[in-house]
């Protein structure tokens, strides 16, 4: 248990100054290391003794109050994608967080709590288990004396060789919207490639999904509980360059594979109910 406010725990947990000045908690176990940062409670980093890096952190990204941060795990909350006059993908990610509570548990692995000031009619904590594998855990609590309704997802973005050479596996049969489209289909591919851009929201869906990457000799795996749909985006050469916190070339070196409740999957949450939406991130070597 930690003995500090700021969550630290020599050896375990040391609060830093990151980049812009903001406030980073790096967090070593003997078989990983992770940072977070305390704005929008971002996981930016998570690496396994002796392997890349799991996450895509993008060299523009900004790091300032009232901007999300690209690449890493953003908290998509209370709502997914953009809302006029309001931050894209919710205020959880441009907010600041606090840390409630850190430990390191009996198998070694470091534990950290997080909650958002009680905002509108939630309450909000993150818990972030890191070990030879990444859990990540949002719990929101409806505080009012109304049923809410809203969208969460982790909206992680994972470190590949070249997105040519890879193939997201695990979504075959299950329906989807091509948002650039603006239609749904039904996905035929048990090993999906991506040759341009594409932004995809999977439906009804609580499969397990893989990256297999045979340029990194690895493969990765997305599971989740708590959720219904799966997002699969990168933004291909065009949108690439259009985002300003984002290399033009970086779209090679990245896909976005994303685990929440969106759109019709949206929860719909009783007053005084709470729910948990859970990924683990976890990757092993890919057989030749
Ligand atoms: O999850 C895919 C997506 O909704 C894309 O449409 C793209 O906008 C991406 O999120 C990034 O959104 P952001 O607001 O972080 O630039």
């Amino acid at each position: 248990m930690s003995d500090f406010s700021s969550g630290e725990i020599p050896g375990s947990i040391t609060s830093v100054k990151g980049a812009g000045g903001l406030k980073k908690l790096r967090i070593e176990t003997s078989r990983s290391c992770a940072e977070l940062y305390l704005h929008g409670a971002h996981l930016t980093h998570f690496q396994k003794n002796g392997e890349a890096p799991l996450l895509f952190m993008s060299a523009e990204s900004e790091f300032a109050p009232n901007f999300p941060i690209r690449g890493g795990v953003p908290l998509v909350f209370p709502w997914f994608g953009p809302r006029e006059g309001l931050a894209s993908h919710g205020f959880a990610r441009v907010m600041d967080w606090t840390v409630k509570e850190s430990a390191v548990l009996a198998d070694g692995s470091v534990q950290l709590s997080l909650s958002l000031s009680p905002v509108e009619s939630y309450e909000v904590e993150l818990t972030v288990t890191v070990s030879d594998r990444l859990s990540m855990e949002l719990a929101v609590k409806n505080i009012s004396e109304h049923s809410l309704v809203f969208e969460n997802c982790f909206h992680t973005y994972f470190h590949i060789s070249d997105i040519h050479a890879i193939s997201v596996c695990g979504l075959e049969n299950v329906h989807y919207l091509d948002k650039l489209k603006g239609q749904e289909f039904l996905e035929a591919s048990s090993s999906i490639h991506i040759h341009e851009e594409v932004d995809r929201v999977y439906w009804d869906t609580a499969s397990t999904v893989e990256i297999k990457d045979p340029g990194l000799g690895r493969k990765i795996r997305v599971e989740k509980s708590g959720g219904a749909s799966t997002v699969l985006w990168n933004p291909w050469i065009e949108k690439a360059k259009r985002m300003a916190d984002f290399g033009d070339l970086e779209y090679l070196k990245m896909v976005c594979v994303e685990s929440g409740n969106i759109g019709k999957n949206s929860v719909t949450l009783a007053a005084g109910d709470r729910v948990v939406l859970k990924t683990i991130l976890s990757s092993e070597t890919l057989a030749p």
